[in-house]
């Protein structure tokens, strides 16, 4: 049952709160998202990041990942500008730039993610901490009012030292810990996907079981990264970014959702957030 404290997301949510662009907008107007990720073996999770953020309307995006996947990126996405990270030390600048950090995708298990995890975590810019950067953020947790933390159920379970079972026996409850425990907002995915800020929550009822797939939480953590740079307060980001990513899903699955990729959903996206 749903608690008192919850709501579902309204469908005209999106025609509400994405109207048109004015008529003298520039690139400025819509903020930099910085996507750090993209370990060895995982350079495409950066791209599905990187790649949905530019397509919700933000104004610049960037890629911090492994020098080896700079050039497979930039030929697949020459909008986006890729920067290969050696060591943490390399993010200075990129970091500089951003307003707004995507933590996470790819990022990996290894000294080298561990690393840039470190580097960013007690910085000044808002950021959607997601995947590797949920694991690592489970092994050394700490509080920020002003980021959104994106896990799946097996990541929250790492997030709230539980297991899988005891986080769907009660979603409420888990989202709602994680939001008190690690502070600012906290997204809970998987059918009828929560958002909730330690006090309110939000169940989105769109998409569908098509995005059982690798790259779709990769892609949601890019859209509520790009909404939060367009100056969406954290919990109106991850509602929109929750919202966008189920009804793009929603549209590419009406040819079948067995075999729905991350990068077909990334297709619909201009349509869903041009109401
Ligand atoms: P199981 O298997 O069902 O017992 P992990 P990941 C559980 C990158 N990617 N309900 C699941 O349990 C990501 O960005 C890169 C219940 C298992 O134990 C990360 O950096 C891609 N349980 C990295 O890979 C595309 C659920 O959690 C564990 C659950 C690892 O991410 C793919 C699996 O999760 C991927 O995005 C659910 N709904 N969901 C690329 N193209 O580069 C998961 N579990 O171990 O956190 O690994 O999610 O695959
Ligand atoms: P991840 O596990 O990080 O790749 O994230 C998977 C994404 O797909 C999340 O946004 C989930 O909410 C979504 N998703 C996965 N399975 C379903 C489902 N059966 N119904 C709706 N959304 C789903
Ligand atoms: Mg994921």
């Amino acid at each position: 049952a749903m608690p008192p404290s919850a709501r579902l997301l309204p469908r005209e949510a999106l025609s509400a709160a994405l109207p048109r662009r004015p008529r003298t907008a520039h690139k400025g107007d819509f903020g930099h998202v910085l996507v750090i990720g993209g370990d060895h073996g995982m350079g495409g999770a950066v791209r599905i990041a990187g790649e949905a953020a530019a397509r919700c309307g933000a104004g610049l995006t960037s890629v911090a990942t492994r020098p080896a996947h700079v050039a497979a990126l930039l030929s697949a996405r020459p909008e986006l500008m890729v920067r290969g990270v050696e060591a943490a030390g390399d993010l200075a600048t990129p970091l500089a730039r951003a307003d707004v950090l995507a933590l996470g995708p790819g990022l990996g298990q290894a000294e080298w993610g561990r690393a840039l995890f470190e580097a960013v975590r007690d910085g000044d810019r808002p950021m959607v901490v997601d995947a590797d950067g949920l694991n690592w953020l489970a092994q050394s947790p700490a509080r920020r009012d002003d980021w959104v933390l994106t896990p799946h159920p097996g990541e929250a379970a790492r997030l709230l030292d539980s297991d899988v079972a005891d986080i769907n026996y009660d979603r409420f409850a888990a989202v709602t810990a994680i939001a008190r425990q690690y502070g600012g907002v906290a997204v809970l995915k998987g059918a009828g996907t929560l958002i909730s800020d330690g006090r309110d929550c939000r169940v989105c009822t769109e998409g569908n079981p098509g995005m059982a797939s690798g790259g779709m939480g990769d892609a949601l953590t890019g859209l509520i990264a790009g909404f939060r740079a367009q100056g969406f307060d954290a919990l109106t980001a991850a509602c929109l970014g929750v919202q966008v990513h189920a009804r793009a899903a929603d549209r590419a699955a009406v040819d079948g959702e067995r075999g729905l990729l991350a990068g077909d959903l990334l297709d619909m996206l201009r349509g869903v957030v041009n109401p």
